[in-house]
């Protein structure tokens, strides 16, 4: 019969296995699926026309996000901006905001910043048209 290892080998052994779990996890993790969040598609989309401003809008991205550390900005033709209150309980990849109040017929930006579970953080513009009647 083998003989029983010793508690200092045990715990000799379980550090290598960390160790060695921590070497893969961090493979996967800088390989290209663990990618920053980008944008998969959007609602609306960038350059939409629409008739009416829509009641909500909802970014889709490729990556989970920390909805608490990201940014959803309104952004008017002269620069005004609204900060929109980002939904927080709702899919862990969407970005999705009520547009509150009227919004008038022009040009206006969606201007996101997101924090991806990468810990990186990126950022741009979704323009759209109201058209009004
Ligand atoms: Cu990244």
């Amino acid at each position: 019969m083998p003989p029983c290892p010793s508690p200092a080998r045990r715990a000799l052994s379980g550090a290598v296995i960390l160790f060695a779990l921590a070497l893969f996890s961090g493979a996967l993790l800088s390989g290209p699926a663990a990618a920053h969040a980008v944008v998969v598609n959007s609602d609306p989309v960038a350059g939409a026309s629409l008739a009416a401003a829509p009641a909500r809008v909802t970014i889709r991205f490729n990556s989970r996000l920390d909805h608490a550390r990201s940014r959803l900005l309104l952004i008017g033709e002269d620069n005004s901006q609204t900060a929109l209150p980002i939904r927080e309980d709702g899919d862990p990849i969407v970005l999705e905001a009520p547009l509150a109040g009227p919004v008038a017929p022009g040009a206006w930006r969606l201007r996101w910043q997101v924090l991806a579970v990468d810990g990186h953080i990126t950022r741009g513009d979704i323009p759209f048209t109201i058209r009004g009647r």
